[in-house]
């Protein structure tokens, strides 16, 4: 498989000599990898009220909470944005600066949640990328949006910590197998078996062997960005600690899907807060 026929035409970082908060170099390993770490952006005391708070919503149910497969744990909660609690950390002034830094745009919210892997039981992620579902199914027009995991408890390679292929941003990699359309398709089944929008096997294995595989050790108050369209994933937590992390998705206001057939609470259209 050529790779160049697959390689992304889209920018990655949108400002154009935009040096603050992240560095010339900090935006330039984005750039290039798709992903960067900073350390220590969330206090240890916001991080113990945040830990609050996903203990509180662990105890609730709605049509936003996805368990595991076949079991009552709980592997995500969605749309958090809409919880007062945590507004302060979906618009800290430092993570909302460095996503209008890469993205050169307002932006707004288009998926947020709690991804909760429960020690022992929290089961993996198959690795995809989270742009080919917001294209295809949600109908975004470019990969202007960026993902931000804050980090609450360690993530480690033993709680299945998240795991990327640097530089698969830079291509559109089709699936194996497309997720449907379809308004009647479970869409919220499928977040538990993610049978659908894994990378074509060839080349996946061609940007693994090009790339590599880098695991993301985070500890909490961290935080990670990443691209959209990066290949990512997560294995099993087989450990005595839980991995609690939220994730949020922040999209340009210029790049709004133009339909979406899934769920608001995972492609958020109803557009209340801008920043
Ligand atoms: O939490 C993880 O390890 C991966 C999560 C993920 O890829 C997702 O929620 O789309």
């Amino acid at each position: 498989m050529n790779l160049k026929k697959i390689t992304r035409a889209s920018p990655v970082v949108w400002s154009k000599n935009n040096f603050s908060p992240l560095n010339a170099e900090q935006i330039s390993f984005y750039k290039e990898n798709g992903f960067i770490k900073l350390k220590n952006i969330i206090d240890q005391q916001s991080i113990n009220e945040i830990l609050n708070r996903v203990m509180e919503l662990y105890n609730t149910n709605g049509e936003n909470v996805v368990s595991e497969l076949q079991e009552e744990t709980i592997r995500q909660i969605f749309e958090i944005h809409n919880e007062p609690t945590l507004k302060d950390f979906y618009q800290h002034d430092y993570v909302l600066k460095a996503v209008k830094q890469i993205l050169d745009d307002q932006v707004y919210i288009y998926q947020s949640k709690i991804n909760y892997k429960k020690a022992f039981t929290g089961k993996s992620f198959n690795f995809h990328t989270d742009y080919i579902t917001w294209h295809n199914v949600d109908g975004m027009p470019e990969p202007r949006a960026i993902n931000i995991d804050i980090c609450v408890t360690e993530q480690s390679f033993y709680n299945g910590a998240l795991m990327v292929v640097p530089k698969s941003h830079l291509y559109y990699v089709p699936a194996e197998n497309e997720q449907p359309k379809d308004q009647k398709f479970n869409f919220k089944d499928n977040l538990q078996t993610q049978d659908y929008d894994t990378p074509k096997t060839e080349i996946f294995k061609k940007l693994i062997e090009t790339y590599g595989i880098e695991y993301i050790a985070l500890k909490p108050g961290d935080i990670l960005l990443f691209d959209p369209n990066l290949i990512h994933g997560s294995s099993n937590n087989i450990s005595p600690y839980d991995r609690i992390k939220l994730m949020f998705s922040y999209n340009s206001v210029t790049n709004k899907p133009k339909k979406s057939v899934r769920p608001n609470y995972m492609a958020n259209h109803n557009i209340e807060e801008v920043f």
